[in-house]
This record gives C-alpha cells, structure tokens and sequence, in this order.
C-alpha cells in the first residue's frame, strides 16, 4: 500500500486505509519537504573527509584545556596537498578542517584570539593551515568545509555575551577569506561541567551570518539546520533512516540524539544525515594507535552502513605531528578506494532488460537502469509497484544497490527483492527506506531475474536506480 503524503500525523492514520489515486505527475505532489540544491549536491557527493589538526596533534589529548603552549604547535613537513591528494584518490570530494577545536587554538592568524598560529613557530609565525588547505582543494577540484567548535576553553570572554560577537568574527573571518565552502560544522560538544562557565549561544547570529557569507554551504549540527548529526560517532546509520526530522524539536547539542539516527517519516524539514567516524580509535593523531588504523574491509563495511543507508560518509584522518598523512592511514584509504571499486565499480544488473507492473512515458521503467539519477521509473497505478529485471545471463551478486529519485523527497518506506534462482524465486532481501542509496547485503545469490517490489511509500514511488554488485568477502 502506498500512503498519501500528509505531513501532520494526525491524518496518517486515515490515510493508511486509503489508496491515493495516481497523480498526473509525480513531481506535481509537492507536498513533502525536499532537498535543497546545495543539500542534493551535498547528499550525491557522498564521501568527505574529515580532518582533526592543532595543538592535540602535539599532546596526544582528545579536548585540549586551551593552555596549551603554541610553541608546541610545529608541523615541520606539512603539506596540504599530500593530504588533498590522498583523499583525491580515495574518491573523497571534500575537506573539512578542524579550524577551531573546543582549545579555541585557531589554526589561521585570527584578530580575535591571542591563541593562534600566528603564535607558534611553524612557518615563522606566518602559517595559515586554511589558507595553504583551501588553496590545495581547490586546486584538485575539491570542497573545502570548516569545522569550529563554539564551546572554546581558551578564549577569556567566554561564559559572556563579547563571546558571541568573537565568534560571530571568527566565523566572518573564515567564511570571507577562504571560500567557497561547501559545509560549515558546528560541534554540539561541551564539557564544561557542573561549575563550568556556559556560554548561551546567539545561533540565530551564527547562522544568519554563513548564510550572508556562504550562501551555497550547508550547515551541520546535531539539529541541523541543513544536515543533521546522525546520533553515534561509528560511522554507521540505523536500517531506516528518513532524511526528514521536525527540525524545531531539536537544538544543537540536543538530549534527543537517539533519535537523529532514524528521523522521522513525516517530518516537516528536509535535514539529511551525516555519519561521523574516525579512521583511528581517537579524532586526534596519535603514534600509539598506529596499528590500529581501520582496514580497508572495516571502511567499506562503514561506506555500506552509511552512504549505503542513506547518509552521507565524514571520515576523519588525522594527519601526523609532521603534518603529514601517516602511511598505516595512507595504506587504508588507497585500500578502501580498491575494495569500492572491486565491489561497486561494475554494475552487474547493467545489462538487463527491464519491465514493470505498470510505468509512464516520462517515468519509464529503463531509467532505473541509466546513470542518471534524475530520471526514474514511477507506477502510473496504485497497488504493488513492481519492476523485474531479466538478465541475458545468470548473474551472482551478493549486494542490491536502490537509489530514489529524492528531487522529489524521499518516499519508499517498505520494499522488497525476489531473485529467479534454479530453485524459483526466493526473497533475497526486505526493507523500510531507501533515500539517496541503500545496499542491501544479500545470500550470495545466482539469478536469471531480480524483482522488486515497492511496497509502501508516501505518494507514488520514484526510484532511480537498480544496481546489483558483488564483493570480494566470498
Ligand atoms: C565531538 C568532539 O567533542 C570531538 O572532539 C570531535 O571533534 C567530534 C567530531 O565531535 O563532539
């Protein structure tokens, strides 16, 4: 059953008894919230890194105290481009720096802090870690983003009202000089604890202020406004995942984080979710955890549990005290790169012909097949939507790939797979959402044909793409 899409709950429940007929077009239901230009740019690009970089590099802390001596901040082999290009390869398209992190050490010659680079001795005292990155990621074509902490256990206004006007400066100084950015971060994080000093945050400011000043970027925060933080720092979204939240319900550093993982089916706002992880057990590089860096099969089981459930992938690589991506990393993130491209670089569904329960001229079911992920395939019928792919030879897969058409909003909440196997057709797969993309591990599996099945969705379904893959595990 498909479900008609209101927004308030309250009329949900009758709508689940009703069929809704077919509407003359599907992009003509404008009713449920979708993404923002800048938001399916974001969501499409699907992998970006995050880097943790300051003084904590030099002491081995996780939440420096911000008395930390600049002296000790000295990268002496630093190279943004080493870095930039590491990612490049890895197939990430974007960077984000921890600019300022809760130290409140700014890692470019700020005029609103004492604490910074311009203290320390790298570079003469004339660095500027976001100039010399930005720089770097613009010359290989990808997004730089910022990270600053607004908890900042350096600066001495902070706990009073001067403080968000140093910020709101901050933000001003960084937004202006090293644009474009793609995404602003906020961290929701404060430990000040029970006797600490609290600052109350001006966020109206804070975000009226990236929207003056980087228009196109998108804003992360635990509560949004743009991207939403998706409840744990392992890297990995639960089974549903709705890029819609009431996104009034939330403020950054919410109580409510156990329930930014799911989202909320008929939430009014459009806020994807962004999965959050390390390469290594801390945010922070550190020498002792050399050996612990994440293996290339541990990162694509990660990808497969976020960008592969409808998120978007920020994994942190910490560069080295040289200011250098250390070689354990270096090796799992070229690792990571193969092992995607071994499982996902070939569709093995490419060659089918496909056919569907029922189908429109501007939504035929062949665009499920194209590498467009603007065209789809949409029923022009209520009841089951089902679309079958016939294979010109058997196929063995252990992964299907479901991408919606989410121009349109996101709408699937109930599907499932069959495979034409020798033995019949056996279901290979069910689920709730499929947003952006969802892989679906399945039995290793040989098939003549693959049906799915679209089950329940908010209006008339969308979907994009179908795509099988197989990887090396078996
Ligand atoms: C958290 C911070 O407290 C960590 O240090 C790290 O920056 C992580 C990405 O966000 O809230």
């Amino acid at each position: 059953m498909r479900l008609a899409s209101f927004s308030a709950p309250i009329v949900v429940a009758a709508a689940v008894l009703a069929f809704r007929a077919p509407p003359a077009s599907v992009a003509a239901e404008p009713d449920i919230p979708v993404p923002s230009s800048s938001q399916l740019a974001w969501q499409r690009q699907e992998l970006h890194a995050f880097v943790h970089f300051g003084p904590n590099t030099f002491s081995g802390a996780e939440w420096g105290s911000g008395q930390e001596d600049p002296a000790s901040f000295n990268p002496t082999e630093f190279d943004a481009r080493e870095w930039v290009s590491a990612f490049k390869q890895a197939g990430f398209t974007g960077v984000i720096l921890t600019a300022k992190h809760h130290d409140g050490f700014c890692l470019w010659p700020s005029k609103y802090s004492s604490h910074t680079i311009a203290k320390s001795p790298w570079r003469g005292g004339k660095g500027d870690v976001l100039k010399e990155l930005s720089d770097a990621c613009r010359e290989a074509g990808l997004g730089f983003g910022v990270y600053l902490s607004p908890w900042d256990r350096n600066h001495p206004t902070y706990g009073t009202e001067e403080y968000n006007r140093v910020f709101v400066n901050m933000l001003g100084e960084v937004l202006d000089r090293y644009g474009p950015i793609f995404e602003v971060w906020f961290d929701g994080a404060n430990g000040e604890g029970p006797n600490g000093r609290r600052q109350n945050y001006d966020w109206p400011v804070f975000l009226a202020t990236v929207r003056k000043l980087q228009p196109k970027a998108v804003i992360f925060s635990d509560a949004g406004p743009d991207v939403r933080w998706v409840g744990n720092e392992r890297g990995e979204a639960p089974l549903t995942v709705w890029s819609t939240i009431d996104r009034h319900r939330y403020t950054p550093g919410t109580p409510l984080s156990d329930e930014l993982g799911e989202g909320t089916r008929f939430g009014e706002d459009w806020v994807p979710a962004e999965c959050d992880v390390s390469i290594r057990p801390g945010w922070f590089y550190r020498q002792s955890e050399d050996t612990q860096v994440k293996s290339p099969a541990r990162l694509l089981e990660i990808y497969e549990k976020s960008v592969g459930r409808n998120c978007t992938l920020l994994l942190n690589v910490p560069p080295d005290r040289r200011g250098l991506v250390a070689s354990p990393d270096l090796a799992a993130l070229a690792g990571f790169r193969s092992t995607l491209n071994a499982a996902y670089g070939t569709d093995l569904a490419a060659a089918a012909t496909v056919s569907a329960s029922s189908g429109r001229p501007d939504a035929p079911a062949s665009a499920v097949l194209d590498a467009s992920l603007d065209t789809y395939w949409s029923p022009d019928a209520t009841g089951p939507a089902t679309l079958t792919l016939q294979f010109p030879s058997a196929v063995t897969f252990d992964r299907v790939v479901l991408q919606e058409g989410i121009a349109l909003g996101q709408r699937v909440s109930a599907f499932f797979v069959d495979a034409r196997t020798v033995e019949g057709w056996q279901r290979v797969a069910t689920g709730t959402t499929i947003g952006h993309k969802r892989i679906l591990p399945t039995p290793l599996t040989k098939a003549t044909s693959l049906r799915v099945t679209i089950a329940e969705s908010i209006g008339t379904p969308a979907l994009a793409r179908i795509a099988l893959a197989k990887t090396a595990a078996r």
